[in-house]
């Protein structure tokens, strides 16, 4: 059974860009299991392509939760064990390599996030546009500490240097965040390739449109449009009101 009461218009878009000839960002959905993720590797000689794999392979195997707790913690145990083995990846190639990577899982009316990386959430909630995460970056270290401020960020040179991945550390956790949603709330999850060069404003006017795949085509258009530097991945997820009659229990 389907702990659902949204109807989910859900699309992911991922494009390899306008520079890089292989595309290590992933896009997973599973909406029975109310799991939906971005992935974004890096690494030398194929690593950022393994590592953002072995990430979305172990999500597919999350299955049907009991109640949201449990969900996220299936959910954050596919993810202990992508880290432990992205770590024994990178040993047997003796280098770096891993992966972000940005969670938005649903159970009945409620959402949780959960996020390692640069790689984003964003929610559009009544009107309201915000950003659900916050990236594990140097320059988001820079801006906390007020050292540079927002309107140097775009063009910060070090900007893509992020302080947290999966398959990097032994002691690895993702940060999280939850609320309720509510009905008619869009969510974005999508990699550093949209968000380098699409803004805040600009992402959320494409996505008050109508329409989860037109808007995720947009967005990734737009960053093409504008030098598509690096793979560029965008999924939107819907969450519309649930069929009349269904008594789905979000009152
Ligand atoms: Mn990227």
């Amino acid at each position: 059974m389907t702990r659902q009461v949204f109807r989910l218009d859900v699309f992911g878009k991922s494009h390899v860009g306008r520079v890089r000839s292989l595309n290590e960002d992933r896009c997973f959905a599973d909406a029975a299991a109310g799991v939906f993720a971005v992935a974004d590797g890096m690494g030398g000689h194929r690593g950022g392509d393994l590592a953002s794999a072995a990430i979305v392979e172990r999500l597919a195997t999350v299955g049907i939760a009991t109640t949201a707790a449990d969900l996220r913690a299936r959910v954050e145990a596919r993810l202990d064990a992508a880290n432990d083995a992205i770590l024994d990846l990178a040993t047997a190639a003796g280098a770096t390599i891993g992966s972000t990577v940005v969670v938005l899982l649903l159970f009945a009316e409620h959402f949780a996030c959960l996020w390692a990386g640069d790689s984003r959430a964003y929610r559009l909630s009544r009107g309201l546009f915000a950003r659900i995460t916050r990236d594990h970056s140097k320059l988001q270290e820079l801006l906390d500490a007020g050292l540079i401020a927002q309107h140097e960020a775009a063009t910060y040179p070090g900007r893509n240097v992020i302080t947290r991945a999966v398959g990097v550390s032994a002691a690895f956790a993702v940060e999280r965040t939850s609320d309720v949603v509510r009905p008619g709330d869009v969510f974005l999850l999508c990699s550093d390739g949209l968000t380098n060069h699409v803004g805040d404003a600009e992402i959320a006017a494409i996505l008050a449109r109508p329409g989860a795949r037109e808007a995720a085509e947009a967005l990734v258009a737009a960053a093409l449009s504008r030098g598509g530097s690096d793979n560029v991945t965008a999924l939107v997820l819907r969450c519309l009101p649930p069929p009349r009659g269904t008594g789905a229990g979000n009152g």
